[in-house]
């Protein structure tokens, strides 16, 4: 049986495993974060926060304080071990599981009989199984579970599903999603995170857990990229697609998303493709989602472009470079792509403004012609603005400063303005 003297490890000291780590570590375990990157470890052991999300510094400062958690570029011989370490695709869109096998590696020679491992990374169907097999071959002392009658380790996966900037309060009221590989490993992961998560743990398959947690950003993917092409339909008929989402969500069974630049982040933009690469042929509804999505970029792109033509702009500013509001994450992110692809072939001045972060991400700091700039200086300085990210700090940008300028503004935020 777990109990609070139970020591608890964290692979991957992520937007996920960091947060999840000191969550447990205040819920009284013993927690050791474990991750591969020397400066990542580093830094938290000074208590610096190596990524941005609301609160992280200060919990991150207060639990070191309690000496709950500690930080490590090995693995420990410990009772949990959560792995929490990406899971992205390769060039051409297949699932690389390389550092999930690497993390497998890296903790089998200090697992031993009774421990229980949960993979938390989104996985493509199938992994948790993989996992299992991994270890078998690394540990051929210990009966793994599914495949002997007496099984000595639990292996379950229970997918991460917080939304980046509520990290903290989303992993420990959201529902949890939990497959075992048995049903004995199942609840045994059940009465881990019951006793630090007060939604409702729902028991399942691994397989199960793992397309659920796929389906969830595939369908999201999908609702997006509805709005998104709602969004071409309004602009080619002059028609205000927020009015159309808006009065059209008035509906009781209606409920579109909003439009936007294009869909970023290492989750909504991934995950989708682990369901094309288990079912190429039964998936065209979820591969256009991602084409329609992905081309809401490009025609962004060639909207501002053309307005740079037109109007004879001299100077432009971006506002926001991150995926999505409020948080510092440039994975993926289709405002840095716009960005940057339009950046590099304009002549004139190009200011940024991305309050969350504090230098320009190596493909802008290239441009000699392209700064990053407060709020105030983006605005007056510009003749277009494309306000790419819906960031709080532009959501009160006074009428007054934009008279007279031409304006983007790709997520609708100041259509009350002009
Ligand atoms: N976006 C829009 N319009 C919208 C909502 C989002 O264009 O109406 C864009 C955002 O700007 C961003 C992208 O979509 O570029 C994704 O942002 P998001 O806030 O929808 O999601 P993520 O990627 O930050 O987090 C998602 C969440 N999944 C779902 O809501 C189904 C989160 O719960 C998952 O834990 C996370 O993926 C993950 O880790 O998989």
């Amino acid at each position: 049986m777990l109990n609070k003297s139970s020591i608890i490890s964290v692979i991957g000291l992520g937007y996920v495993g960091l947060p999840t780590a000191l969550v447990i570590a205040n819920r009284g375990y013993t927690v050791i974060g474990v991750d591969t990157n020397d400066k990542v470890v580093n830094q938290i052991n000074s208590g610096k926060v190596p990524l941005f999300e609301p609160d992280l510094d200060l919990i991150l400062k207060n639990t070191i304080k309690s000496y709950k958690f500690s930080v490590s570029l090995v693995p420990q011989p410990s009772d949990v071990f959560i792995i929490s370490v990406p899971t992205p695709f390769k060039k051409n869109k297949v699932p690389d599981l390389k550092y999930l096998r690497k993390a497998v590696q890296n903790i089998a020679p200090v697992i031993s009989k009774n421990n229980l491992i949960i993979l938390e990374s989104t996985s493509p169907v199938g992994t948790t199984e993989k996992v299992r097999d991994w270890l078998a071959r690394l540990r051929l002392d210990l009966n793994m579970p599914g495949t002997s009658e007496e099984p000595d380790i639990y292996i379950a996966h229970s997918p991460e599903r917080v939304l980046p900037g509520k990290v903290f309060k989303e992993l420990i009221e959201n529902d949890r999603v939990i497959g075992g590989i048995t049903p004995e490993c199942t609840g045994k992961a059940i009465s881990f995170y019951n006793s630090f998560v007060s939604g409702e743990c729902h028991a399942t398959s691994a397989k199960t857990a793992e397309l659920i947690k796929l389906s969830e950003n595939a369908f999201r993917d999908n609702n997006i990229a509805f709005a998104n092409e709602i969004s071409m339909i309004c602009e080619s008929l002059n028609v205000d697609v927020w009015e159309v989402i808006e009065l059209a969500n008035m509906h009781p069974r209606v409920d579109i998303l909003n439009p936007g630049p294009g869909v970023g982040g290492h989750c909504i933009a991934v995950d989708p493709w682990f369901i094309v690469d288990s079912a190429p042929h039964l998936t065209p509804l979820i591969q256009s989602a991602r084409k329609v999505n992905s081309n809401k970029c490009k025609t962004i792109i060639k909207k501002i472009r053309k307005k740079i033509r037109r109007e004879n702009i001299q100077n432009i500013g971006f506002l926001g470079l991150s995926y999505k509001a409020n948080i510092d994450d440039l994975r993926e992110s289709p405002s840095l792509q716009i960005a940057e692809t339009v950046s590099n072939k304009f002549d004139g001045k190009v200011f940024v403004c991305e309050p969350n972060i504090k230098q320009l991400p190596e493909g802008l700091k290239k441009n000699r012609n392209t700064a990053l700039v407060s709020l105030k200086k983006c605005v007056d300085g510009s003749d277009l603005l494309v306000l790419l990210t819906d960031h709080k700090e532009f959501l009160d940008v006074p009428f007054e400063k934009l008279k007279g300028k031409k304006v983007i503004d790709t997520r609708g935020v100041w259509r009350f303005k002009g």
